[in-house]
């Protein structure tokens, strides 16, 4: 079974190159958060938590701040996301090769029984079905492989990282706690894989905060509900400017999104062409 190997480890692959488009500039960066800090080690990770809950205690009710105190610093995060650039090396057939092996027939059935629920999120986001039963598969397995690292954690772990915190752990961080606060769901206690995504379809937190949207009612629901986490990915795209049946193959309209998706040029790719197989074997 395709599952086993090829994708065992599909949401910690894609989590890597995943890129926010609420980019926050250094040199911009507002007095509040230019209080904070990074570092390369775990040594000031409490520092960092304090004076966190400092800056943020007019926007995040004390409850919500409460949050960070059970947090550790996870090195094994931090190895993760240096020794990511790895998983995507190589060429464009052999990483579509690997990642795709054995899912066509899987996801074409998958796609068969829910049938239902992808016409209706493609009509009402018009986000075509093949592209989110593409990631679908490519992220989680359909839900299988959710990850295994406490999300808040991770998420506080790398926006104190100095590698990439600025650019993209912080609004994510940022993002996370607005989460929290809204009672929209509770990352402190949910698992996702090591760069803190979220659900079915490992939805950075800016994009779960974007995207959010219940196709079944009963509140908004990523890991259990396949519906919710289908609509909130398609509403995502929707919200970032997806042309309705427009293209999204290379060069054209909608792939710009693909790549915000995912920053791996191979990952991309490898989203777009699987979707235009899977609809062409419909
Ligand atoms: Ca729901």
């Amino acid at each position: 079974m395709f599952f086993k190997k090829s994708l065992l480890t599909a949401g910690a692959l894609a989590a890597a190159f995943t890129f926010s488009p609420v980019y926050t500039p250094i040199s911009g960066v507002p007095q509040a958060e230019a209080q904070l800090f990074c570092a390369n080690d775990g040594s000031r990770f409490n520092e960092w938590k304090s004076a966190f809950k400092k800056t943020y205690k007019s926007k995040y009710k004390a409850s919500t701040l409460a949050k960070l105190d059970g947090l550790k610093y996870d090195s094994g995060i931090i190895k993760s996301d240096r020794n990511n650039k790895k998983s995507f090396k190589g060429t464009f057939e052999s990483f579509y090769a690997r990642r795709t092996k054995g899912a066509l027939g899987v996801t074409l059935k998958r796609w068969r029984n829910n049938e239902r629920t992808l016409a209706n999120i493609e009509k009402k986001y018009g986000v075509q079905a093949e592209v989110l039963m593409s990631i679908w598969v490519l992220e989680t397995a359909f839900g299988r492989y959710l990850g295994n690292k406490n999300i808040l954690q991770s998420i506080a772990t790398l926006a104190y990282d100095c590698r990439r915190s600025k650019s993209l752990f912080f609004p994510e961080m940022l993002a996370a706690m607005t989460i929290i606060d809204r009672g929209m769901l509770d990352l402190s206690k949910r698992k996702g894989a090591w760069a803190g995504e979220i659900g079915q379809t490992q939805l950075l937190a800016t994009r779960f905060l974007l995207g959010y949207a219940d196709y079944d009612g009963g509140g908004v629901d990523v890991y259990k509900s396949a519906p919710d986490a289908l609509a909130t990915t398609a509403n995502w795209f929707k919200k970032r400017g997806w042309r309705r049946g427009g293209g999204y193959l290379p060069g054209t309209s909608n792939y710009k999104l693909i790549q915000e998706w995912n920053r791996s040029d191979n990952y991309q790719k490898t989203i777009a062409v699987f979707a235009d197989k899977l609809k062409k074997n419909k």
